[in-house]
């Protein structure tokens, strides 16, 4: 593909589509593609310098009359177009559709007035979807901004099918799977990040997530407190969010304190994924479930939720382990299984490694995204 100027709108907290959009905007710019970023704030893996890559902040205009309902939408909108007039854009790409695919239509058509055109594509990520999207003051407008995209992807099978069916959107939907360089998530070499966590014997449960109530993370903990009574481990919380303190206060209330280490947001989770034996996600819902492929990556075997697209990423009994979201006693029972054979946890943990390089390594979907983009120009 001859090479484009892309804009990039997404949310710059760590969640999964910020990561997702953020890592592709850095690999764009290292394939020699203008990639200029369009938020309210700098994302949070924009660690790099590129002369490829842009920032361009958004600042909502305040006025009393708004009270706390600024339209952020609005003053994105116009940045959108801004951006496109100054640098040409060719593509405007939003990682979620609300409000992003609104802002892009709204600055797509501003643009038309000027003569000039841009395209758009929507990468639908998850609970735009399943969830925010459903609610009634919302499903409309996501309906009607997916519908003028012109191009959509989603980042799972599962998620292109709920789309089609909540939505009833005819347009075609790409699927493009997330994805993760290999290379920054890999095994350990040695000992030193876990030494930090766990003593001795002491296995390490992970969980990584952004604390909110679809992360289902009771259920954590009450898989760590069983596998606990047979086997000694620790876990660690990884991520920050709503659910935070009622967590902490779980924790407490069933005396495991001592036992569970509460880090927050960590910017360089891939220094800490590898110190982990097992990684435990048992969502309500997870479109795609990037942290539980960040921790294949590492080479730990996953216990996951049987829903959404975690189907898509770990082959049950191969490379992980899928059951209802809410059966801590069948998740806990695995966890004891694999912590007593060292040989089978291993094995897992190096299948789904394999499977993500093979899969869901970050060239392999990048091209995918830059075959996709060509496509739509
Ligand atoms: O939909 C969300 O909850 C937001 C989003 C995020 O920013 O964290 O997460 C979604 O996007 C990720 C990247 O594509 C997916 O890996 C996650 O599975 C998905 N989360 C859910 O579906 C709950």
């Amino acid at each position: 593909m001859k090479k484009a100027t892309i804009g990039i709108v997404c949310y710059p907290t760590p969640g999964g589509s910020g990561v997702i959009a953020t890592e592709l905007g850095k690999s764009l710019a290292r394939l020699g593609h203008k990639v200029h970023f369009i938020t309210h704030g700098l994302p949070a893996r924009l660690d790099t310098f590129n002369e490829n890559l842009f920032f361009h902040k958004v600042e909502p205009g305040d006025y009393p009359v708004f009270q706390q309902f600024t339209p952020y939408s609005l003053s994105l909108a116009v940045k959108i177009r801004e951006v496109a007039m100054q640098y040409d854009l060719d593509i405007v790409h939003s990682h979620y559709a609300i409000p992003y695919a609104t802002s892009a239509f709204l600055a797509k058509e501003m643009l038309k007035t000027a003569g000039r055109e841009l395209k758009s594509i929507t990468t639908l990520h998850g609970t735009d979807i399943t969830l925010v999207g459903l609610m009634p003051s919302f499903h409309e407008i996501t309906r009607f901004s997916i519908g003028v995209s012109d191009g959509i992807t989603a980042v799972s099978q599962f998620l292109a099918k709920e789309t089609i069916e909540a939505f009833k959107i005819d347009k075609p939907i790409q699927v493009i799977h997330n994805f993760v360089d290999c290379n920054e998530f890999s095994p350990a070499l040695d000992g030193s990040v876990r030494r930090r966590y766990a003593r001795g014997e002491e296995r390490l449960i992970v969980h990584v997530s952004n604390f909110r109530k679809v992360k289902n993370i009771p259920v954590v903990v009450e898989v760590f407190a069983r596998v606990r009574e047979v086997t000694p481990c620790r876990l660690l919380l990884v991520g920050d969010g709503p659910e935070r303190e009622a967590i902490e206060r779980i924790v407490d209330e069933r005396n495991l304190c001592p036992h569970v280490e509460f880090l927050g947001d960590r910017e360089f989770i891939s220094d800490i994924l590898p110190a982990g034996d097992l990684f435990v996600l048992p969502s309500e819902h997870e479109s795609f479930g990037l942290a539980a492929l960040e921790a294949m990556s590492c080479a730990m075997p996953v216990v996951a939720s049987n829903i959404g697209g975690l189907h898509e990423v770990i082959e049950d009994g191969e490379t992980g382990f899928l059951f209802d979201p809410h059966d801590a006693e069948a998740m806990s029972a695995i966890i004891i299984e694999l912590f007593a054979d060292e040989a089978r946890r291993k094995g897992i943990g190096l299948r789904a490694r394999e499977r993500a390089k093979r899969d869901f390594g970050k060239d392999k979907i990048i091209g995918q995204y830059v075959e996709y983009y060509e496509s739509i120009l």
